[in-house]
């Protein structure tokens, strides 16, 4: 199958820092990976590590960083997701990680200004490096979809460092530079229907606000390096089984883990 971007597609990606495709995944698909991921909820908001923005309030998340054979891993591995990166990233990619962005009802915490590759700086050495949010909840201003500011990745890297609260995890990027590029980039509201995708480089810069409705807002992003990006401190079995899966495989393998559940489920009663 093909699923290559359209060349207006790239273009807006190479000048954006970003693509943003209502629709890319049906409802029935999304519908299907939803359903799986809230029977996962407890598993998932028991994840050990919750993110603190500067000033130490938390939003949750779910990170793995080698694939399995669970719906969250074959959305990682899917063509139609994969494909468009070879095209934007112009080579050969492999999985990097994924998580599982949990902002529940009343969440306090916000996602302080960053770019991904002020994180994946330490792994890698060039910012050949991207990341797809697929919305499984939809995602609005009242909630805290995600911002972008558009064009920033062509700033290059950010310096990142603690601020507050933070960690040595959950850095920010330079507030200055960040207050400067807010007046230059257009501040981009990524409103999302559940089964839109977010296509994002790694050097876009991009910040979220609580959620303090009364809805989560819930979101699988996948993430992904050229082949030929040289690690710096990369574990070298990252990307390890890494294969590309299409729309049938990606199906089985939901169903697979919502069969999975519903066995637990009978076993426990
Ligand atoms: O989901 C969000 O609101 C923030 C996600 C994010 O900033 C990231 O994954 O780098």
């Amino acid at each position: 199958m093909n699923h290559a971007l359209t060349p207006a597609q790239t273009a807006a990606f190479h000048a954006d820092g970003f693509l943003l495709i209502p629709d890319f995944f049906s409802a029935a698909e999304i519908d299907a990976l939803g359903r799986v991921a809230r029977a996962d909820e407890a598993r998932l908001l028991s994840f050990p590590y919750t993110s603190r923005d500067s000033q130490g309030r938390t939003t949750n998340l779910f990170v793995w960083d080698r694939l399995r054979d669970d719906a969250y891993s074959a959305y990682a591995r899917h063509e139609r997701i994969v494909q468009p990166w070879r095209q934007l990233l112009g080579g050969d990619v492999t999985y990097f990680h994924h998580k599982m962005m949990l902002k529940q009802p009343g969440t306090e915490g916000s996602w302080e200004w960053h770019q991904d590759y002020g994180y994946y700086y330490k792994n890698y050495l060039r910012p050949d490096m991207g990341g797809t949010m697929i919305a499984i909840d939809p995602a609005h201003r009242g909630n805290g979809c995600l911002q972008v500011l558009r064009g920033s990745h062509r700033h290059g890297r950010v310096d990142h460092a603690r601020q507050g609260n933070q960690s040595e995890h959950e850095t920010m990027a330079d507030s200055g530079r960040v207050a400067l590029l807010i007046e230059r980039c257009e501040r981009v509201y990524c409103e999302m229907q559940p089964g839109a995708a977010l296509f994002f480089h790694s050097n876009t810069l991009h910040h979220s606000e609580p959620n303090p409705s009364t809805e989560p807002r819930w979101a699988l992003i996948t993430n992904y390096t050229r082949s030929d990006n040289p690690p710096f401190q990369a574990r070298e079995d990252w990307g390890a089984g890494f294969d590309t899966w299409n729309t049938e495989q990606v199906s089985d393998a939901v169903a697979r883990h919502a069969d999975r559940q519903r066995a637990r489920e009978g076993a426990a009663t």
